[in-house]
């Protein structure tokens, strides 16, 4: 008796096993511009590994690194059409497919860190986030690219004067471009894919992005200087396709929102660290490090810019994020 009892436990058992694993398991196709041990490939693993355990591996990710499935831009089209699942991307392109976003890209808007992850953390970038599902994209949470420092390999770049002329590759973002050209700089926007190539071809003078992307796509092999002068906190963003977003359970939703704050932490301690490693990397590869910039200098080298994000943005929206303490 007792070994036929036994015997229908395990066939149970079996049965079971086979029922999890033939439950279904949905790959969730990923994309984003830099390498899998980055900031936001730590981003990527991180969240997997979170919603793999709390869906019990009904969801996982599919990875697509180094812009495997094109620039930031294409990717978000792609994501809104629904060929592509998720995106992780800084909000470079994405105002022009969510315009609130963009006056997070104002140059010099943020502090430092805490200031920028206080404000996107907190009602402002959260009410930012509402706007998405309207342009059929759900942002589940903002993330984090850094601040952004401009390269290149004409000159050192030590005042704002030193920009005059330069051919620097902005993002397809027209905030940044603006601040570039009243810099006196040719802003010459390229989708990331094309950026390590040029640089290397003399195509553009410059670039301008945050320490962990100039390290995941090796930007410091072709480029001669590295001007720390913070113009720019640039946020990113883990986004889904919005009818994949509502077709979750409550319970997968909170999964993945959940997850997405557990991987957010990842994110943020690995852009520290990259700034602080970084800088021995790129000095032992023979990149001149200019630290010391005249702030106030560049700060006021594009003022004239203000004039456009105060009419675009209103100046009281610019205020209310500069002074969140
Ligand atoms: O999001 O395109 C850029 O300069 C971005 O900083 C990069 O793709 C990471």
């Amino acid at each position: 008796m007792k070994a036929r009892r036994m015997a229908v436990g395990v066939l149970i058992g079996l049965g079971l096993g086979m029922a999890m694993t033939a439950q279904a398991q949905t790959a969730l196709k990923i994309g984003w511009t830099n390498a899998i041990d980055s900031h936001y490939g730590i981003m990527a693993t991180t969240f997997n590994d979170e919603i793999v355990k709390r869906t019990d591996g009904r969801y996982k990710l599919q990875y697509f690194t180094m812009g495997a499935l094109g620039g930031e831009r294409e990717m978000l089209e792609a994501v809104q059409l629904g060929t592509q699942d998720m995106v992780i991307t800084s909000t470079g392109p994405v105002g022009n497919f969510v315009a609130e976003t963009r006056i997070v890209d104002i140059p010099y808007l943020f502090r430092d860190y805490d200031h920028a992850r206080k404000v996107l953390d907190g009602p402002i970038g959260q009410e930012i986030l509402t706007k998405f599902p309207a342009k059929g994209l759900v942002a589940i949470t903002w993330m984090e690219n850094g601040f952004r420092h401009i390269t290149n390999s004409k000159r050192p770049i030590k005042t704002p004067e030193d920009v005059k002329g330069l051919k620097i590759r902005t993002m397809e973002n027209k905030v940044h471009m603006d601040a570039f050209k009243a810099m006196g700089a040719l802003p010459t926007p390229m989708n990331m894919n094309e950026v390590f190539t040029a640089c290397q071809t003399g195509t553009i003078d410059g670039q301008e992005n945050p320490i962990p992307v100039i390290l995941s796509n090796k930007l410091y092999t072709v480029q001669k200087y590295l001007t720390l002068d913070a113009h720019v906190y640039s946020p990113a963003l883990l986004i889904i396709n919005k009818g994949l977003w509502d077709g979750l359970s409550a319970a997968d939703k909170s999964a993945f929102q959940e997850a997405a704050k557990i991987a957010l932490v990842a994110n943020r301690k690995k852009v520290n660290s990259d700034e602080v490693e970084g800088m021995d990397i790129m000095r032992k590869e023979g990149v001149e490090i200019i630290e010391k910039v005249d702030n106030a200098a560049f700060q006021k080298a594009v003022a004239s810019a203000y004039v456009g994000y105060n009419k675009e943005f209103g100046e009281a929206n610019i205020k209310k994020i500069m002074d969140v303490k």
